[in-house]
């Protein structure tokens, strides 16, 4: 039996529309192949999940910098944007939509990624207490080297360029990746960012390459097709800040005053509690104009219950986009719902990946 709510109405999204209001959230899956070009399973995986309002793809390094796991695909090269232009094309013509996640890990990487294996790069020389994966096992991440100022136009530019690679691949907009302890969050949050140039310091010099990467993708591609991810209490990757809510609202504010289509907020630790640190969302919620997409941990009642309460524009669904391609028509039909396979999330082939069946069809035999 179907139940009608507002999670499964239409939703304008800038110049789109949606035909409900779930997001699939960007999920890292590393099967990209030599040259960090997008598998061509990508094109089945991403196709099966086009009745989603709207995709995100899988976090994308904008450059090899950028890079911080093996086998994650980039959006820097004519072969990645070749490769990501056979996705968008499949999820068009499902009638789905489809957004980029544009990704500089900064210190969450490894030499073995690095140009030349250099060290990763970070707003501050202090290297994580994080893994990544490399190398087909969990490694420490390397000890990363603090940016020059005279770096950070050339990291503003690559955002730009892979925000104009993402037009050309056929995408409807971009995701600034601004979240999970990676590059923007390492510079906004005291707790990676000790520096004291006009980069450190202030909640203004802290946020200030965020928003310097907002501004030129905003000038690359438009603001309509410009959203961006923020995570402000999560410890991923050893984030961490002192106090979060003056940094994150005065962050939303510059969005806001810039017009990005939508900030996409995890609530709590990402992937975990919600609860991790108190937070008042509804405060970036209410200072912010455009689209809000709640995530981190939505079940369809709390999904409801927020969008009734007008908490949220859409909600996005992580976990539960792996394991079930047809999560709006499960949604609407009250389940069932297939269970994620942790031990295929992160590389390998179909199996884990587009193998999981839709209502009605049985698991294929694993590839
Ligand atoms: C899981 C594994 C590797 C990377 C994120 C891009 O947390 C990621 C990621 C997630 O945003």
């Amino acid at each position: 039996m179907s139940t009608p709510t507002k999670l499964f109405e239409s939703y304008k999204l800038g110049p789109l529309t949606l035909s409900n209001r779930t997001v699939m959230a960007p999920l890292t899956r590393n099967r990209a192949l030599a040259g960090f070009v997008p598998n061509p399973l990508a094109v089945e995986y991403y196709g099966q999940r086009a009745s989603a309002g709207l995709l995100i793809t899988e976090a994308s390094q904008i450059s090899q910098q950028g890079q911080g796991y093996q086998d994650t695909p980039g959006i820097y090269s004519k072969e990645q944007v070749a490769g990501w232009r056979n996705v968008t094309d499949e999820v068009h013509k499902r009638g789905g939509k489809i957004f980029i996640q544009l990704w500089h890990v900064g210190r969450i990487s490894h030499v073995d990624l690095q140009p030349n294996r250099g060290a990763p790069v970070a707003p501050s020389a202090i290297r994580a207490n994080a893994k990544t994966f490399v190398g087909g096992t969990f490694a420490d991440v390397s000890e990363p080297r603090a940016l020059e100022l005279s770096e950070l136009p050339g990291i503003v530019e690559d955002y730009r360029k892979a925000a104009a690679n993402a037009i050309a691949a056929g995408f409807d907009g971009v995701e600034i990746h601004g979240a999970n302890g990676y590059l923007l969050d390492q510079f906004a949050r005291d707790g990676t960012n000790k520096r004291t140039d006009n980069y450190g310091g202030s909640i203004e010099n802290r946020a200030r390459l965020m928003l310097e990467v907002a501004a030129a993708v905003v000038r690359e591609i438009g603001a309509e097709r410009t959203g961006i991810r923020i995570s402000p209490v999560t410890p991923s990757n050893d984030a961490s800040d002192s106090n979060p809510q003056p940094l994150f609202e005065y962050i939303v504010d510059q969005l806001s005053a810039l017009k990005l289509v939508y900030v996409h907020v995890v609530e709590g630790a990402t992937g975990g509690p919600r609860d991790v640190a108190p937070f008042d969302y509804a405060s970036l919620r209410k200072r912010f104009h455009g689209t809000y997409i709640a995530n981190n941990g939505y079940d369809l009642a709390l999904a409801n219950q927020v969008l009734a309460a007008n908490a949220a524009d859409l909600i996005a669904f992580g976990k539960a986009f792996i394991a079930n391609p047809d999560l709006v028509e499960r949604l609407k039909a009250g389940g069932p719902f297939n269970e994620p396979d942790k031990d295929t999330f992160y590389g390998g082939g179909a199996k884990g990946y587009t193998d999981y069946p839709v209502l009605g069809e049985k698991l294929q035999a694993a590839q």
